[in-house]
């Protein structure tokens, strides 16, 4: 069998951006090295000291695991050293971090970016991702501001994710569908292993973390009824599946059909995940592979992003299992 490296992909795929001068290609390029580095951390977890929390908490108010610190770092010091890049939005930080150095000054791109995602599920040996987001800067020039990264889902130019599961894949696209590539550990590679993916318009899974049942709006308490029932014609019911890490979760839903719905609670009233570097990027590979994401009623890529952190709901996966979660929040509306 033929392989086809991501690097090689990358360079045939240049010919869709005829004006590019290669410089998105070489972002992609840096980050797929501080996946491999991240993975490899990952997958010797268990060997080195960088399991546990380092004791201190972060902007989210969450503790800081000790690989969610060395994930971030990873991808800042690719970014950096890549010189494409003019500003970092980071999960991990409270506040952009501008580039200022003589490679990066006259970068094209900011990144908006979760380092390690499904962070409850590092210390167990469970699937954990990195999520990523590109856009093109609006400063005119120097390090990136802040304003760069209040743009829409819309405006991105590329966005992906990073599984490290059983196998470590990266799923990315630029607008023109969606590609996979699994790493082979025996060449250092991520290699093409699903090319132009694309989700069922419909199927048979449901992922929502139950526990908190009692908190869910009502149209979620009742779309999650009707997954449960009995119906031959629709395959119902649906199974229940959920990990507890959203890339991880929205991978597989992607490849078999399902929805995954993080909604508002009364505990969190705007949800929990964060538009920026979870919810757009994660809608934009969904809906270029044919599906949808919304916040419950307005598209999650139309969003005005006025935070950095910004939280919002998401209902995200098969179109017309979407489509009905969406019916049954606008009847308890
Ligand atoms: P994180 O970025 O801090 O890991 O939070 C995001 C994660 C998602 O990956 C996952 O789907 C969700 O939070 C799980 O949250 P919960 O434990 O509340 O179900
Ligand atoms: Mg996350």
């Amino acid at each position: 069998m033929k392989v086809k490296t991501l690097g090689q992909f990358i360079i045939e795929k240049q010919t869709d951006f005829p004006y590019a001068k290669g410089e998105l290609s070489r972002l992609l390029r840096d980050i797929g090295i501080a996946a491999k580095i991240v993975n490899r951390a990952v997958n010797k977890a268990g060997l080195v000291e960088i399991l546990g929390e380092t004791g201190e908490v972060n902007v989210q108010g969450e503790q800081v695991k000790k690989l969610d610190v060395f994930a971030n770092e990873q991808f800042i010091a690719a970014l950096k050293a890549g010189g494409e890049c003019c500003a970092i939005a980071s999960e991990e930080n409270e506040d952009i971090i501008p580039i200022d150095s003589e490679v990066s000054k006259n970068a094209k791109y900011v990144v908006a970016i979760d380092p390690l995602d499904g962070s409850s599920n590092i210390d167990v040996n469970v699937s954990v991702g990195t999520i990523f987001s590109i856009y093109r800067r609006i400063s005119l020039a120097g390090p990136g501001t802040i304003e760069d990264f209040f743009q829409r889902g819309t405006e991105q130019v590329a966005a992906g994710y990073v599984i490290y599961g059983s196998s470590a894949m990266l799923v990315y696209t630029t607008g023109k569908g969606v590609n996979g590539f699994t790493l082979d550990p025996s060449i250092g590679e991520f290699c093409l292993s699903h090319p132009n993916m694309k989700t069922p318009k419909s199927g048979a899974v449901y992922s929502i973390n139950e526990g908190n049942y009692l908190h869910f709006p009502e149209g979620v308490k009742k779309y999650i009824k009707y997954c449960q029932e009995e119906d031959k014609p629709s395959a119902r019911p649906y199974s229940s599946r959920y990990i507890g890490s959203g890339v991880a979760d929205i991978h597989r839903n992607l490849i078999v059909g399902g929805i995954y719905i993080y909604p508002t609670t009364t505990k969190s009233p705007k949800g929990k995940l964060r538009l920026l570097y979870e919810c757009n990027p994660l809608a934009f590979i969904i809906e270029q592979a044919g599906g949808k994401a919304t916040d419950g009623t307005n598209r999650i890529l139309e969003i005005n992003v006025t935070e950095l952190h910004q939280r919002t709901p998401l209902f995200i996966g098969a179109q017309s299992m979407v489509d009905k979660a969406m019916e049954f929040m606008e009847a308890t509306s």
